[in-house]
């Protein structure tokens, strides 16, 4: 019989590194005075994170959500533009605030990724490109998706807000398509506190975005074109800089745990674990389940009250799906009837507790409250049954 924890266990705790070195680095940004507005610690985290990602171009953001908001600008994009439902509100808010379209496409039950083979049928003149979320930090099937960009001219876009260090035949994940972005917020295996980038191949797009992230502002005589304030200060940066030594060590831990809930919920009939493809590696920041109510008994939500009461603070990602947002009630898209497989997604699946500091010892025994309300349902299953027979 599992026990309830004495302490909350939250779906993620931020990685914190060496409170003594981020001093030491502080120390330094407070003797230089220069607190934001692209200084040394920003300068050294954009080259860091160059090497680390394997890039050649990247631009560093107050936040994801601001990062992606000016990556589509930069590109110009117009009209529509064909994404997922299953993801964080900020996906599709990135759409609207440059007034763009977003039509939505069904997932891949098993990914929960955009549904490549989906997407050739919603093109219209008006679509310019196709936004991908690499959800949970697996990629999406981006070969399919160039192929479909390349034959009809449209740009590629990802949010890889939970993709940090995730590779496909062992290439980094903003090799692909015309943009990634990523999210450094303080529940992302890397963070900065709040914070994000963008990469991408176009050299031209460094200015643009240079210019959109600092009011346009060209130099004290000159502002070219609208912007916001979306920089990422020297605070944000220092933490980056020292989270970055500790990212490797973090990544080591969750695969320990991953293989901990893999082996203990392996047997658990009605229970799929969402596991990268043989060609993919993970980011290692989520770890999701999708709970199959009719083999396991009970229901998703069900088991996320249960797993509460123990003081286990699990996560329905992303629910409710963003089609369902009334403000896109209008549009076919969004349509339940057309979205099938997230419609399932959205009441099947948990994010478990995942992060480093977890205990082996804990994520077993999250695994034993699983594993006792599926042995509960199931006796009372036979019990009833018995009771029928006679
Ligand atoms: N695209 C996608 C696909 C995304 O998932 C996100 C963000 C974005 C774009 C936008 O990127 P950003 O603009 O955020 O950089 C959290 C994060 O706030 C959000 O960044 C993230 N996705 C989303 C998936 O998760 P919530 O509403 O779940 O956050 P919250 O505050 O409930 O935190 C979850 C748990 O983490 C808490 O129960 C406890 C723990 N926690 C959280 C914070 C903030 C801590 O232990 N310490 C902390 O400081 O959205």
């Amino acid at each position: 019989m599992a026990n309830a924890f004495e302490h909350p266990i939250y779906v993620t705790r931020p990685l914190l590194p060496n409170i003594e070195a981020v001093t030491e680095r502080m120390k330094t940004v407070w003797d230089s005075q220069q607190l934001t507005n692209f200084g040394a610690q920003h300068d050294e985290l954009s080259k860091k994170l160059k090497a680390y990602l394997e890039v050649d171009h990247i631009s560093m953001f107050s936040n994801g959500t601001l990062a992606l908001l000016l990556g589509l600008k930069a590109l110009e994009l117009t009209g529509e533009v064909i994404t997922t439902p299953f993801t964080f509100p900020a996906t599709v808010q990135a759409l609207d605030w440059n007034n763009l379209t977003p039509v939505f496409c069904d997932i891949d039950p098993v990914t929960f990724n955009i549904d490549a083979e989906k997407i050739e049928a919603l093109i219209t003149e008006k679509t310019t490109a196709i936004l991908g979320v690499h959800v949970f930090g697996n990629p999406c099937d981006v070969e399919k998706i160039q192929a479909i960009a390349d034959k009809y001219h449209l740009k590629v876009i990802y949010d890889g807000a939970h993709a940090f260090g995730a590779k496909v035949n062992g290439v980094p994940i903003s090799g692909f398509g015309d943009m990634t972005m990523f999210s450094f917020h303080a529940t992302k295996l890397f963070n900065t506190v709040e914070g994000g980038a963008l990469t991408y191949h176009d050299a031209a797009l460094d200015k643009r975005l240079g210019l959109l992230r600092n009011f346009g502002i060209v130099n004290a005589e000159e502002v070219a074109l609208s912007g916001l304030n979306a920089k990422m200060n020297e605070v944000q940066a220092s933490v980056g800089l020292e989270v970055l030594k500790v990212v490797e060590e973090e990544r080591n831990k969750r695969h320990k745990i991953k293989r901990t809930y893999e082996e203990n919920l392996a047997s658990v009939e009605g229970i799929r674990v969402l596991t990268t493809l043989e060609n993919e590696s993970s980011s290692y920041q989520y770890f999701v389940i999708e709970i199959d109510q009719e083999k396991f008994g009970q229901s998703r939500d069900f088991v996320h009250e249960e797993l509460q009461k123990s003081n286990v603070f699990a996560r329905k990602y992303f629910s409710p799906l963003c089609s369902d947002f009334t403000w896109y009630s209008g549009l076919a898209s969004a349509q339940p009837e057309n979205l099938p497989q997230a419609q399932k997604a959205v009441r099947k699946v948990l994010a478990m507790p995942y992060y480093g500091a977890l205990t082996i010892e804990s994520v077993a025994e999250i695994c034993a409250i699983i594993e006792d309300i599926h042995i509960k349902e199931k006796n009372l299953f036979h019990l009833v049954e018995m009771r029928e027979l006679g």
